[in-house]
């Protein structure tokens, strides 16, 4: 399973390991941080074992301020520009269509849209550019006020179909299928037994036909089941639900803790029943 991107092809046959650099005042797990420091946070993640990063400038967190394009690109641009240079492929995560614009001009190699390039204009960028990547999110409405929208008949069966219309816009627009890996959206417009249910049942995503990227890392149904801890203190909480999706079929993980991640996908890949 082949993720084409502007510069790499990821080869999806193993899990992948996505680190995060937030570059925002105000992200649910992670503290501030400027450029500087969202700089340095680069090089350590790809030290780390990191295989590819994604680099955002505005919380989706429910209840975040939302910020200008401006702001955005001012957060994401001096960062993205130094982690180009690190020899992994580079992901910016915006659902903005004048940002993925100008990051892609500046050599990005994935847009990460939590809206799955829903924006009006937002196909048409990714189409044009033709070479970049793309990783398409089910959440439901806007950040701010998403968990009013967290209401499904079947969680599983609504995220797949979602995925499924929005794989058939992004192909009617020339965009190559392998270009392109989808994600249920863990905390994005869903409860706690919403999050867990996908899952439970993640294998029901698994024949879309395109490799899975899953995002549990620090995440607040994580605290809940752990006696209410911080983010800070959900490291081991976010790596057993990284095995878990790996082991149900994810192959990208989307996390802050890239050290702790990796080393437990090498016990992963090590402990795989050996074919003959
Ligand atoms: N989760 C967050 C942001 N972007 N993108 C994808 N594809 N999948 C996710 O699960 C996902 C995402 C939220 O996490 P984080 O970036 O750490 O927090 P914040 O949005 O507060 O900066």
């Amino acid at each position: 399973m082949l993720w084409r991107t502007t510069r790499f092809d990821i080869d999806c046959s193993l899990p992948r390991v996505m680190g995060i650099v937030n570059c925002t005042p105000d992200s649910f797990a992670d503290p501030p941080r400027g450029i500087e420091e969202a700089i340095e946070l680069c090089g350590r993640l790809v030290r780390e074992g990191a295989d590819l990063l994604d680099i955002g400038g505005e919380s989706t967190r429910p209840g975040a301020a939302p910020v200008s394009v401006d702001e955005e690109l001012g957060r994401i641009l001096p960062v993205l520009d130094a982690a180009l240079q690190l020899g992994v492929p580079v992901s910016v995560d915006t659902r903005h269509v004048e940002t993925m614009r100008a990051v892609l001009e500046r050599g990005a190699d994935v847009v990460n849209d939590v809206q799955a390039l829903q924006a009006p204009g937002a196909l048409d960028v990714v189409a044009a550019h033709g070479r970049c990547g793309v990783c398409l999110m089910h959440m439901r409405g806007e950040p701010q006020g998403m968990g009013a929208e967290a209401h499904y008949d079947d969680v599983v069966r609504e995220v797949r179909a979602f995925l499924a219309a929005r794989l058939a816009a992004v192909a009617m627009c020339g965009v190559d299928a392998q270009r392109v890996v989808v994600d249920p959206g863990i905390g994005f417009a869903k409860t706690q037994a919403h999050n867990l249910e996908l899952l439970g049942r993640q294998p029901e995503l698994a024949d879309l036909g395109r490799p899975l990227l899953v995002g549990w890392s620090r995440k607040s149904t994580l605290g809940r089941l752990t006696g209410g801890k911080p983010p800070a203190e959900r490291v081991f909480a976010s790596v057993a639900a990284a095995l878990i999706a790996v082991e149900r079929g994810a192959r990208i993980v989307r996390v802050h803790d890239v050290a702790a991640t990796v080393d437990a996908l090498a016990v992963w890949r090590a402990a795989r029943p050996q074919r003959g």
